[in-house]
């Protein structure tokens, strides 16, 4: 079975509590209830994290090497700042989907460039909550083609 480790960055525990116009009003509790459910249709078993500290993301994705096959990262403010998370990510093996709840293209400049997208296998944004469990299919599928 595929073991998926989900990570979410700074602020993501806000979810559906301050800024719904740009982030809606799903919280992240309900987007990990959401992917244990995919996730037990699909054959894999997940690990769900959130952090606001940079260290702390860069040890679970450490551990990942060990305890995952697969991440999915949602790095929310890192993305455009953290180095350490690119190199932690360029450690890791398994394929490694970034999701992004809203569309970081169509964002003011500062939200659009993330650092961490060249050292992911695919790029998911802009699909609202949905993102996640699209990257657990995605998972699911490279299951099958593997
Ligand atoms: O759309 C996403 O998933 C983001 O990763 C969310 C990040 C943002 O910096 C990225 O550009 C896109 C921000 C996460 C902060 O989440 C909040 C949620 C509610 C209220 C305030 C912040």
């Amino acid at each position: 079975m595929k073991r998926v480790m989900i990570l979410n960055g700074p602020n993501l525990n806000l979810l559906g509590v301050r800024e719904p116009h740009i982030y809606g009003t799903t919280t992240l509790e309900e987007i990990k209830g959401n992917c244990e459910r995919e996730a037990a249709a699909l054959g894999l078993t997940i690990t769900f994290h959130q952090s606001n500290h940079e260290g702390e993301l860069v040890d679970l994705i450490q551990s990942a090497r060990e305890s995952a096959d697969a991440i999915i990262i949602n790095p929310a403010g890192y993305s455009f700042t953290s180095i350490a998370i690119v190199d932690a990510i360029k450690a890791f093996e398994g394929p490694v989907i970034e999701v992004h709840i809203s569309n970081i293209h169509a964002r003011d400049e500062l939200h659009r460039h993330s650092k961490i997208s060249h050292a992911a296998t695919s790029v998911i944004c802009g699909l609202g909550p949905y993102g996640y469990q699209a990257a657990l299919r995605a998972l699911g599928q490279m299951k099958k083609e593997a």
